[in-house]
């Protein structure tokens, strides 16, 4: 099996899919996109406008959960869902809130963030493939950030609240982890969806110390302990 893999740099469903991947021992090719020209591009190439993206075997599939899905279906070892029918369900449940939810908070955030410190885009881009000098970064980041707000809808009442709703997220996912749907020995699809939005949300240093010292935090930097960029504390306005 040998598949391609359709991203934007630093795209957390993106690294979800990745980590899917790697675990199921499946070698992939990762191709890199422009934001926000990937959306049309993504449109006339699988018909949805979104990465991640997936090519395997002549397959075209789109959307973090489909390609899990059809992963496990593929190389069952080893499951991202467990075998147990109740449990199976709970996961399913956090791993839909986590797509449908959670995922496009940080999104509203860092673009909204970046409109507001466009050179803060050059700390996101240093491994990014082809890899642009940061004085292109930082001039193009104000067109960028405006036209990737504008997809994302990322508002500054939207963003307000989104930092607004953030505890009750993430008492949410700690109960999850208390309960075992989330943080087992063995990782399950819910984790990697959710602990990819952790992970470039602690990214956001107005946010990030209300999620590292909690069981929250601790998930995604066991799974993540990397990731690449920092938007300064002071960015992002007060919570509504
Ligand atoms: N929730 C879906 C969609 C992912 C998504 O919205 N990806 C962003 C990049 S992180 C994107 O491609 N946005 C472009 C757009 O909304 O047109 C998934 O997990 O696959």
């Amino acid at each position: 099996m040998d598949g391609r893999l359709y991203v934007v740099h630093g795209s957390h469903p993106c690294a979800t899919v990745a980590r899917a991947l790697e675990l199921k021992g499946i070698s992939y090719k990762t191709i890199e996109l422009p934001p926000p020209l990937h959306a049309p591009i993504q449109r006339l190439r699988f018909g949805e406008r979104t990465v991640p993206a997936l090519r395997l075997n002549g397959e075209k599939l789109s959307g973090s959960r489909r390609i899990l899905r059809r992963l496990e279906e593929l190389r069952p070892d080893p499951p991202l869902y467990p075998a147990d029918p109740e449990l199976r369900r709970r996961v399913e449940e956090a791993e839909a809130w986590g797509d449908e939810t959670f995922q496009a908070i940080p999104r509203r955030m860092f673009w909204h963030g970046i409109k507001r410190n466009p050179g803060a885009l050059v700390s996101y881009s240093e491994t990014a493939k082809p890899r642009l000098p940061a004085a292109v970064v930082r001039l193009s980041a104000p067109v960028i950030a405006r036209g990737a707000g504008r997809l994302n809808r990322a508002t500054e009442d939207a963003v307000r609240a989104d930092l607004a709703a953030l505890p009750g997220h993430l008492d949410r996912i700690d109960g999850w982890i208390e309960e075992g749907v989330l943080g087992g020995e063995q990782l399950n699809a819910a984790d990697l969806q959710i602990a990819t939005t952790l992970r470039l949300l602690m990214t956001i240093e107005d946010v990030r110390p209300q999620i590292e010292d909690r069981p929250a935090g601790r998930l995604a930097l066991r799974l993540f302990p990397d990731a690449e960029g920092r938007l300064p504390a002071g960015t992002l306005p007060a919570a509504a």
